[in-house]
């Protein structure tokens, strides 16, 4: 049987993040992806101005009647960015209609980056965001967010191993029984994730080539490529390795065209690799 998904983050039209990279990576790795845009921008806010903005919260509620009266099932809920409490109230709503015993629920606490909360987050929704966090079954942060929903001062610094190592438990006792932290320094050279199961108290730790700079989107692309390597069956440390590598891979092409990194990376071209690493090529 084909694996389901349902993707709960924003449509930003440019930019290459969230919806726009989560729905053709996982069509490639074979899922049926179902979208609920939570709010629909013009762009992300990472940089770039004049972002249009629109909330599309009352069309979360109106998904979620719809979508609960047609009895969908889905293998998969993965959430995102939410830009308000009441956003969240209403993807809380939806997770618990459509979750069932054995959905994978996968939440992302898009909140911020590099120390800071994204153009638009407040201190509120970060709040909420750590309560809809504790009902997950994994979830993904970046340094920032970890320190968001730890209640910890924020800092531009990349977690290094050891800090990782530490990390990783708390995080995990706030209620998701699995973890995954992503923009982990290894080396000048290197820079990957680093992941935590609370049943076996196991921690795995993925690197690869680093490239300077920050590039714009690739949160969404490493969990959405995670995501397609456990609906194929993959481990999470497994799943972890190839999402760094596949993440890894599209900035070095990135950074090779000269591309504008706040324009999202050149994932396109690596699908294929993705897709074989998944053995469907
Ligand atoms: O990729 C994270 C993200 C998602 N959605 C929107 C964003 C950002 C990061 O800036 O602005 C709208």
């Amino acid at each position: 049987m084909q694996k389901t998904a349902a993707a709960v983050h924003d449509l930003s039209g440019f930019g290459k993040c969230s919806l726009t990279v989560i729905l053709p990576v996982l069509s490639a790795a074979g899922i049926a992806c179902s979208a609920v845009p939570t709010a629909v921008l013009s762009s992300h806010t990472g940089g770039l101005s004049g972002v249009y903005h629109q909330d599309f919260t009352q069309g979360v509620r109106a998904f979620t009647r719809q979508w609960s009266d047609l009895s969908l099932r889905f293998d998969a809920l993965y959430t995102g960015y939410m830009s308000s409490p009441g956003q969240i109230a209403a993807c809380e709503e939806l997770v618990s209609s459509l979750r069932r015993r054995d959905t994978l629920f996968l939440a992302d606490p898009a909140l911020g980056d590099h120390g800071r909360l994204y153009q638009g987050i407040s201190k509120e929704t970060a709040d909420a965001m750590l309560s809809f966090c504790r009902g997950a079954d994994l979830i993904l942060p970046n340094r920032t967010e970890a320190a968001l929903l730890l209640g910890e001062e924020l800092r531009d610094e990349m977690p290094e191993r050891a800090e990782a190592a530490l990390l990783l438990p708390r995080l995990a006792q706030l209620g998701p029984r699995r973890v995954v932290l992503t923009g982990v320094s290894f080396s000048q050279e290197s820079i990957g994730a680093a992941c935590y199961d609370a049943e076996t108290g196991k921690i795995d730790f993925a690197a690869a080539p680093r490239v300077q700079g920050h590039f714009h989107g690739t949160g969404d692309l490493f969990g959405a490529a995670l995501l397609a390597g456990l609906l194929c069956g993959r481990a999470l440390p497994e799943a972890m390795q190839m999402s760094v590598h596949f993440v890894s891979r599209s900035i070095f092409r990135t950074w090779r065209a000269g591309t504008d990194p706040r324009f999202g990376v050149d994932f396109e071209e690596e699908l294929p690799g993705l897709m074989r690493e998944l053995r469907l090529l």
